[in-house]
């Protein structure tokens, strides 16, 4: 496996540290040496160093896939396979993906760029790539059947085509689709423009990231296919908080975050402390008369939307689905209810023969969220992620924009919490409490109907007896 590092000291072209791992030139004149990434880190920029400048994106916990050129052709070498991907830390999912991690890594290319993707296919059936959004000649759109043979495990395929439009697009299978995009089977790619577009900023910071949902019930590590809608992990490109990067920017900076949807339900996709203009979609930039402010945007399934906002408040500001259901992390489907049930010698017996197997809920759920009650070796609790003043009761779909005034330019690294200035955080009100006579004699805050009793109207709430931890 060639180290990362080689091409982020080297940038751009592989050709380097292919000599250096002594490949012959004739191996070289063929196929592309594939390059592996086995961590879910946020990678820095990978600044192009051949081919036409342009500003390269951050990958949120991903990175780009470095090509060679050959001839004045971006070569890229994918490998579809199976992939280990850590989900937060301490967790992990046996995916499908591309180069060692899911989702594959992003393919960053400019305008105009004649391009040839070589595509290994190292599953155990059958796969195809469908270059999502592009311009490009019918037989290398990629549906299996349709425009192409479908590749075979243990075969090579070539895709070759020019980056026509820029923008934000996909890619995924169009074979079996359904288990194969369950298993995790999809990446982004950004066409940067080749010259100043009318509708296309220079930003100082560029995001990606896809949104996609898996169902991996607790203590199992792979995936249910057959699940249409009840997924149970929420992710942000693979990855669940408090797993998910913060995206770390300074204060001023011009902030573009493109979000692509490969799941099976919209996301309303929320930004607080800031609103935003939505300036592309996977059809490519918006004229700039359709554009107005939001501070969430819906992302549909199959969609790519492009934000843009200045980041001029500092702080730590939330961004997250605004689907409560999708800030939360694994729960069993379908469990029983096993309060007051000591079955912990049986699940000791059944673990020996099915390693993950496990039951939740003898004392009620919330010894989930609180972890007194010990979690299955690989999972995250619902929720959780500590914040500076406690948990922040979050999981699934959601991470912080960082804005800090002291952030490097060009400058990713996490710097911590947000500092607060004197005087500018909510606090507890310690003065004196409102006179009691009046809800003692009307109800408590609402005037019963003239001519009956505040019995007559009492509503019975019953709060939950601890926390709000209840699903
Ligand atoms: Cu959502």
């Amino acid at each position: 496996m060639t180290s990362r590092r080689n091409f982020l000291s080297g940038a751009g072209a592989i050709t380097g540290a292919i000599a250096a791992a002594s490949v012959s030139k004739v191996a070289m004149a063929a196929l592309p040496e594939p390059v592996l990434q086995t961590k879910a880190d946020t990678m820095p920029p990978l600044v192009p160093n051949t081919g036409r400048h342009y500003n390269p994106i951050v990958t949120l916990n991903g990175w780009t896939l470095p090509w060679r050129m050959n001839n004045g052709i971006k070569e890229f070498h994918l490998v579809a396979e199976p992939v280990v991907r850590e989900m937060s830390p301490g967790f992990k999912a046996h995916l499908w993906g591309y180069n060692g991690q899911s989702p594959g890594p992003t393919i960053e290319v400019v305008e105009g760029d004649r391009v040839r993707i070589f595509v290994t296919n190292k599953l155990p059936e059958h796969t195809s790539i469908h270059w999502h959004g592009q311009r490009l000649p019918n037989g290398m759109d990629g549906v299996g059947g349709l425009n192409q043979k479908a590749i075979d495990p243990g075969k090579t395929y070539v895709y070759e085509f020019v980056a026509r439009r820029p923008g934000t697009f996909m890619y995924h299978p169009h074979a079996d689709e359904m288990t194969q995009m369950a298993m995790g089977m999809m990446g982004f790619w950004v066409t940067h423009p080749k010259a100043r577009h009318p509708l296309i900023d220079e930003v100082d910071r560029d995001f990606v990231f896809l949104l996609n949902a898996y169902d991996v019930e607790p203590g199992a590590y792979t995936p249910k296919i057959m699940t249409m809608l009840d997924f149970n992990l929420w992710t942000f490109n693979s990855r669940i908080f408090p797993g998910i990067d913060s995206m770390n920017v300074r204060k001023n900076d011009k902030v573009r975050i493109r979000i692509g949807n490969l799941t099976m339900t919209n996301h309303p996709i929320h930004l607080h402390g800031h609103e935003f203009l939505v300036t592309g979609t996977d059809g490519g930039p918006t004229p700039k008369s359709t554009r107005w402010y939001e501070v969430t945007t819906d992302v549909a399934v199959g969609q790519m939307r492009q934000i843009e906002f200045l980041a001029d408040e500092e702080g730590d500001w939330a961004f997250h689905c605004h689907k409560s259901h999708h800030t939360m992390n694994a729960m069993g489907h379908d469990v029983p209810t096993m309060i007051g049930v000591d079955h912990r010698k049986v699940v000791k017996d059944i673990t020996n023969l099915v390693p993950d197997y496990m039951v939740m809920g003898e004392r009620g759920m919330a010894d989930m969220a609180e972890m007194t009650m010990p979690l299955p070796d690989n999972t995250e609790p619902m929720m959780g992620g500590q914040g500076p003043f406690g948990s922040v009761e979050m999981g699934g779909m959601f991470t912080v924009v960082k804005v800090r005034a002291d952030q490097k330019p060009r400058d990713y690294k996490n710097t911590g919490w947000f500092k607060h200035p004197p005087g500018t955080v909510a606090y507890e009100f310690k003065g004196a409490l409102p006179d009691p006579a009046r809800f003692q004699s009307e109800g408590s805050g609402s005037m019963p109907p003239k001519g009956r009793s505040r019995k007559d109207v009492e509503v019975q709430i019953r709060k939950p007896s601890s926390g709000h931890s209840g699903h």
